[in-house]
């Protein structure tokens, strides 16, 4: 039986957490010290000065907003649902999760980016395409810097997956669209500048989680919404910056670091507050299907015994998508 994933949040406290920032100009040697310091204590940080140009951003930005004020008909005909890419709402994966939130998802490499979207509605195909190639390099030079962090003498290591031209990473486009239903009850009562506990909601955008990939390269309009998982359990509101890229570690990460790199749980609420759409763009850095998972040797030692068994991506992502959004699946693959 299928079981609706819960679509609201009560009376929840959070604690204000101020992500780590990575300066990717700074001096290379604290550059490699602070990015492992961060994967290992919250899997999660911000990237500034990153290179990729405020061009390429603004012109994916605009092209996600411009689709998804199109109507459901003319955005289910552009990016027909299939493999579980292309347009969708509400539903999310295939096993009866739901959030408040429409999106978009192709798979990263181009030929298959030209597959996916049947027509090309405001320059999708290439804006997409100069974007993806853009925070592909990204995620490949944080990931050499990760393995150089980490002492690993082959220092491509990781990127080598994503680079691969069957890598199986994939682009992620959300619109969590703002309620302007409540919205307008508070303006009536209010001057619309209440924020009244009485009409006031949180409710689950992208239910809880972790990334089943390698690395995630995720850019946010200034709407807030992203939570993390603290050690303590408690979420902590992530606040917005687009001029940075939020990044974080996947469970392939976490495995061929032997557990050292941490992937966190991380969800995305939407807040009756807001009077703006957040529209994120998530980039998921994964490796071609057939590609073995297994921690680098110098990973493994007397003290750190291996943790996970090898297995492919192909396995992992089977797991991933028989489960439910807020399942681990991680221990799954753990050695007794
Ligand atoms: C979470 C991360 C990515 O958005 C995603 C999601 C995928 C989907 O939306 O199809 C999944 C989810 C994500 C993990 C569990 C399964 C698969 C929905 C779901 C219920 C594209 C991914 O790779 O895994």
């Amino acid at each position: 039986m299928v079981v609706a994933s819960p679509t609201s949040i009560q009376n929840e406290r959070v604690q204000p957490f101020e992500l780590p920032i990575i300066d990717l100009a700074a001096e290379r040697s604290t550059v490699i010290k602070n990015i492992v310091k961060a994967s290992e204590e919250f899997g999660f940080f911000n990237v500034i000065n990153h290179g990729v140009s405020h061009d390429t951003i603004t012109k994916m930005e605009e092209a996600g907003f411009d689709f998804f004020a199109k109507t459901v008909e003319q955005k289910k005909l552009a990016m027909p649902a299939s493999d579980s890419f292309g347009y969708g709402s509400k539903n999310i994966g295939i096993n009866g999760d739901m959030g408040e939130i429409e999106y978009l998802l192709f798979n990263a490499t181009s030929t298959q980016l030209f597959r996916t979207i049947s027509n090309d509605p405001s320059n999708l195909r290439s804006r997409a395409s100069a974007y993806t190639d853009a925070v592909m390099k990204l995620a490949c030079e944080i990931l050499e810097l990760m393995a150089e962090g980490m002492g690993v003498p082959d220092t491509l290591c990781f990127s080598r997956f994503i680079r691969e031209v069957d890598s199986d990473s994939i682009l992620r486009l959300n619109h969590y669209p703002h309620d302007s239903n409540i919205l307008n009850k508070n303006k009536d009562c209010n001057n619309g500048t209440d924020k009244s506990p009485s009409y006031n909601y949180t409710k689950v955008g992208f239910g809880e989680h972790s990334d089943p990939q390698i690395l995630t390269i995720l850019r946010s309009n200034d709407v807030d919404g992203l939570q993390i998982s603290l050690q303590d359990g408690e979420w902590s509101p992530v606040t917005p910056d687009p001029s940075a890229f939020c990044v974080n570690v996947g469970d392939l990460l976490e495995v061929m670091t032997n557990g050292r790199f941490v992937s966190v749980r991380h969800r995305v609420v939407t807040n009756s507050y807001n009077n703006k759409s957040r529209m994120s763009i998530a980039y998921f850095g994964a490796p071609p299907l057939n590609a073995c998972i297994v921690a680098p040797p110098l990973m493994v030692t007397p003290q750190r015994p291996s943790l996970f068994r090898p297995f492919t991506w192909a396995e992992y992502k089977k797991a991933t998508y028989s489960l439910r959004l807020g399942d681990t699946r991680i221990h799954l693959f753990r050695n007794c």
